[in-house]
């Protein structure tokens, strides 16, 4: 997701989503957090039963200056002893989850709170709705995050790594530009994966407590990787505890790393193929769907009515990004409506929701499933474009 140099992952997070979706979409997206506020439940080991320590209320301080209350941030109760008292849980939580003790001994006691993760992970709370209702505009987003750069360094990496991404692309079906794109989004191609100490950064996350079971899970899966052998030192990674070139939380790392060197190891800190063959991998299990592009910019005629094809679906996470898709309908029904696909044609079968989008390349997309396969990665529609639009400047060759 999103980041340049000289600036900690997370700021950027702030930077690269639009007002109206910046609602930390990464954390909710990718480890799926869908419970969000959950309490820890009490774990047993043997007779001896850890109890996880109360979330610290918020304690709400007089304000320095007269800004509005919803302005102050609620700083975290003091509580000396809390930590440790985590510490004490979260060692009977991994021998639960049979980490092994070696791993749980030589991590758990030297854990220490990092603030700053703490810190940044609150400045990434959802921002209130914009007086208006329009949704924000892409022109400026994506002139800011496509740049020639990203796209002239994507291209050359393209070029070079071509024969491992035909592979790739074969095995999964994954469109290799997007591949691309993806690693150049996440981590300007290596060179930003971010230095936070995960196992550090994550248990602070959880003991903080509004994400405690999402954080808790992801710290239990960091353990586990060390377990199987990944050092510590290379854990490293966004406050929020994504990792390496894909930017994978540890849960996601356990589950779809791969291998696209055939060294026999899925090393996503140092492998370049290995990151190309795991983000591909992601993308086929959000349900990829091979030979279908993301999208294709679309003609919409004037008098399009856009009650008649509003969504009526309620989803259940990321409502503001999934609201400014249509319903879906078959790429010739949306022919019967006037909407058509300029440049690239798509099958009459396909199923394609309009995404209008102000002031882009084009005044609307038809966006296809394997958009919904990039908002898996990552549940803003200012990066599922930039995302689209950046692979193909990548395949223009
Ligand atoms: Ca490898």
């Amino acid at each position: 997701m999103r980041f340049k140099a000289g600036l900690m992952v997370a700021g950027l997070i702030a930077l690269a989503l639009g007002p109206a979706e910046a609602q930390d979409s990464r954390l909710t997206s990718k480890a799926e957090a869908r419970v969000q506020m959950a309490q820890s439940q009490p774990v047993t080991v043997g007779r001896r039963t850890y109890s996880p320590p109360p979330i610290p209320q918020p304690v709400y301080l007089p304000p320095v200056y007269s800004q509005p209350v919803y302005a102050q941030q609620a700083p975290m109760a003091p509580a000396p002893n809390g930590f440790e008292q985590y510490k004490a849980y979260l060692i009977g939580r991994a021998r639960n989850e049979r980490v092994r003790e070696a791993t749980i001994q030589a991590v758990i006691p030297g854990l220490r709170v990092n603030s700053r993760a703490i810190e940044l992970d609150r400045a990434q709370r959802p921002t209130a709705p914009s007086a208006s209702n329009a949704p924000p505009s892409f022109a400026s987003y994506l002139d800011r995050h496509i740049t020639s750069s990203l796209i002239n360094r994507g291209k050359s990496r393209f070029y070079n790594h071509w024969p491992n991404l035909s592979r790739i692309q074969a095995r999964t079906g994954v469109d290799p530009s997007v591949v691309m794109a993806i690693y150049g989004k996440e981590t300007s191609y290596g060179q930003v994966t971010g230095n936070f100490d995960l196992l550090d950064a994550l248990a602070s996350l959880a003991y903080e407590g509004r994400r405690r079971a999402m954080f808790e899970g992801e710290f239990i899966a960091a353990l586990k990787l060390l377990d199987q052998g990944v050092q510590r030192w290379q854990l490293k990674g966004s406050y929020a505890g994504a990792t390496g070139y894909p930017q994978f939380m540890p849960t996601v790392v356990l589950r779809l790393r791969a291998d696209g060197d055939g060294d026999g190891y899925a090393d996503i800190w140092r492998s370049e193929p290995d990151a190309f063959a795991s983000i591909a991998n992601y993308l086929q299990q959000a349900g990829w769907k091979r030979g279908v592009p993301w999208a294709v910019p679309a003609r919409i005629p004037p008098t399009l009515n856009r009650a008649a094809i509003q969504s009526r679906i309620n989803p259940p996470r990321c409502a503001a990004v999934f609201r400014r898709h249509s319903r879906w309908l078959t790429v010739a029904e949306w022919r019967a409506l006037g909407v058509v696909s300029i440049g690239r044609s798509l099958p009459d079968t396909e199923m394609v929701a309009l995404m209008e989008t102000n002031g882009a390349y084009a005044p609307g997309y038809l966006i296809t499933t394997n958009y919904r396969a990039i908002l898996d990665y990552n549940c803003s529609n200012f990066y599922a474009m930039s995302i689209g639009l950046l692979a193909d400047a990548i395949a223009r060759g």
